[in-house]
């Protein structure tokens, strides 16, 4: 239903506003002003150095397939504070022919100074996901410059610019298992400190201890031993739907172990890659991680704690009386609930923990199965008309007249549009696709390679075990007596060769082509005048030409 009905409003905003980028991969300008101003987000205020002047800075969104390109202007005038800088990405790919755009001080680039201006150009490539951007330069995120980034499938930041909130991303693999992901459900968790890096940091250097943060913030919003009452930030829920929340941990040294009261989260994500939803109550979040999680808003209506209580990491809360771990939390809202704080106890989390535990998440689990048994015969009269051939489940592959892609952009709109000797398998985008070898009767190994993307080797052929803890990710793996597994998703949309390396199997038929999202394909692709010339072209040539 969500689903569809972010379809609608993107038909709608296509139709009735031209809003072609809804759609199309395009360039994404994002202007950020580096400045100094007051800030104080736990009541106390400091001189601190911010994206806009917020805390945290505005959130970057962007849809996949965008580049981005983030002009930044150093205004910084404080000098008690650094007033250069230079920005980091946090988990975004980049290119080596981009990697001088990394923004890693004295590594990729230098910072630049007060007056003057950078941009960083970042084309996002495939990449979807829960990223942040902060200052990578000596301490200065400390101060205050640290900002979270959004990568969609599609265009959720259009609506959400055009207030068109409560939408989920068709394009997720795992969008089944929630309703809402838009800029509501982006959480950042932060520590935070009284004073500038400037003197933290040489402290630190006198004594080995690092300064205990005066407060644990969350939204931007928390609270010290002492302090005002700052309001909590509230997160609004609707009773009956389900929230991807996306969990940023921007803090330079606390941990915080996120919890809600009454309420189980389903991890879904790391740090941009999709997880087999793993439920806990207890979300161990480390400095610089991202997690999704999912929550069903299916308790009474009323208001429920959020905490994030800030592990430590061996600093003593007695070094810094202001810092009270039990004050760094939020508050979940629902609909219809009076705005107030919830009545029950500040607790700590959970009288019964069911923490994440990481080394128990899996990549994502496989929507289709697929069974490539192959196997050699030599069939003079076979329909390939070859006399040695190699099949998968029997067929041996045979090119098409008309190229695959081309009969996808005519419309061909299953595995019934392809010929049987195609050995085209079509799935819907954005699915997980597990493709079994079984143990081969031959012993070789048939090096199956995907085009265009990678699989995750579930299982090698000489290999006993299915992995599904760290699988590497390749896109070649030998298929012998042995057995093989891989796995990959259909992100990228379009027909992708998958064949056995060995080119003279190949030519004799042991190859596939995996079809994965034939409508989006059609969406996507504006092929050039050049490339439609070439069938009509090499099909004109005389045989002793082609
Ligand atoms: C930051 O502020 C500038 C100047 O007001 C504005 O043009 C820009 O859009 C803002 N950036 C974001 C990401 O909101
Ligand atoms: C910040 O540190 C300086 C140098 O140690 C100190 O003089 C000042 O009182 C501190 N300010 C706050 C607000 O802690
Ligand atoms: C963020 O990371 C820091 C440092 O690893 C950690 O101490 C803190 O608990 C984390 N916060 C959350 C909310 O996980
Ligand atoms: C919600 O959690 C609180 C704190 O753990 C507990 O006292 C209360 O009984 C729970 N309420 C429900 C409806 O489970
Ligand atoms: C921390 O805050 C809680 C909730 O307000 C309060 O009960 C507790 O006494 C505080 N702890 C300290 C050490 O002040
Ligand atoms: C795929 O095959 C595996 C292994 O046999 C099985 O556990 C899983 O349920 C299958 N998934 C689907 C969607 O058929
Ligand atoms: C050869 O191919 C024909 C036509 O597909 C088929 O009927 C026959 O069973 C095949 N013979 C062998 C030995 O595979
Ligand atoms: C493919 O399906 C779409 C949508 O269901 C339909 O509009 C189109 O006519 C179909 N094309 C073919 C060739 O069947
Ligand atoms: C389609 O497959 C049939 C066998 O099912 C074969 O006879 C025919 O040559 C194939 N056509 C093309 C164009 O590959
Ligand atoms: C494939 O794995 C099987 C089972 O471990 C092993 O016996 C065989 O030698 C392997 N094949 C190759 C070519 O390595
Ligand atoms: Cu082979």
């Amino acid at each position: 239903m969500q689903l569809f009905a972010s379809f609608v409003f993107l038909a709608l905003l296509q139709s009735h506003l031209g809003l072609t980028a809804v759609v199309k991969p395009s360039v994404k300008d994002i202007t950020l002003d580096i400045v100094n101003g007051p800030a104080a987000p736990d009541g106390f205020t400091r001189a601190s150095v911010l994206a806009n002047g917020t805390f945290p800075g505005p959130v970057i969104t962007a849809t996949k397939g965008d580049t981005l390109v983030v002009k930044v202007n150093n205004k910084l005038t404080d000098n008690t504070m650094r007033r250069s800088t230079s920005i980091d990405f946090d988990g975004v790919f980049i290119d080596t022919s981009n990697i001088y755009n990394e923004g890693s001080p004295f590594v990729t680039t230098c910072p630049f100074g007060p007056g003057t201006s950078y941009t960083y150009t970042l084309p996002l490539g495939e990449q979807t996901g829960t990223f942040w951007y902060h200052s990578q330069l000596s301490l200065q995120y400390a101060d205050g410059l640290r900002g979270a980034m959004i990568i969609y499938g599609i265009d959720i930041p259009s609506l959400i610019s055009f207030g068109l909130g409560g939408v989920s991303d068709p394009e997720d693999p795992l969008a089944h298992l929630y309703d809402v992901d838009d800029e509501s459900t982006i959480w950042t968790v932060a520590d935070w400190w009284h004073n500038s890096s400037v003197p933290l940091f040489a402290q630190y250097l006198g004594n080995q201890i690092i300064p205990v943060a005066d407060s644990g913030l969350f939204n931007g919003r928390g609270r010290f031993n002492g302090g005002p009452l700052v309001d909590y930030a509230p997160v609004l829920v609707t009773k009956g739907k389900r929230y991807r929340f996306r969990i940023i941990n921007m803090s330079a040294r606390s941990d915080f172990m996120i919890s809600i009261d009454n309420h189980t989260m389903t991890v879904i994500e790391t740090d941009g890659t999709p997880t087999q939803p793993m439920e806990a109550n207890i979300v161990d979040v480390l400095a610089g991680q991202r997690y999704s999680v999912v929550v069903a808003a299916n308790q009474p209506i009323g208001n429920y704690w959020i905490s994030e209580y800030a592990v430590l990491g061996g600093g003593n809360p007695a070094r810094n009386l202001n810092l009270n771990v039990t004050l760094g939390r939020g508050i979940l809202r629902y609909a219809g609930a009076p705005i107030q704080e919830p009545t029950t106890p500040m607790t700590l989390g959970p009288a019964d923990p069911n923490p994440v535990i990481e080394g128990n998440l899996r990549p994502p689990p496989v929507d289709f199965n697929l069974t490539f048994v192959t196997s050699m015969t030599a069939n003079a009269s076979s329909p390939s008309g070859f006399n040695t051939q190699w099949n998968i489940n029997n067929i041996a592959y045979v090119p098409p007249v008309v190229p695959t892609l081309v009969k996808i952009l005519d419309g061909a709109n299953s595995s019934a549009d392809f010929n049987v000797t195609e050995n085209t398998f079509v799935f819907p985008a954005n699915k997980v696709i597990q493709v079994t070898f079984p143990p081969s009767t031959e012993d070789e190994l048939h090096p199956f390679h995907l085009h265009g993307n990678n699989f995750w080797l579930i299982k090698a052929n000489n290999s006993d075990t299915l992995n599904e803890v760290n699988p590497i990710r390749r896109d070649v793996a030998g298929a012998g007596s042995g057995g093989t597994v891989v796995r990959f998703t259909t992100d990228k949309p379009g027909p992708w060769f998958f064949h056995c390396h060995i080119f003279w199997h190949f030519n004799v038929g042991l190859g596939s082509v995996i079809a994965g999202g034939l409508e989006e394909t059609r969406e996507r692709v504006r092929p050039t005048e050049a490339w439609e010339n070439l069938c009509p072209a090499y099909n004109a040539l005389p045989e002793d030409e082609k």
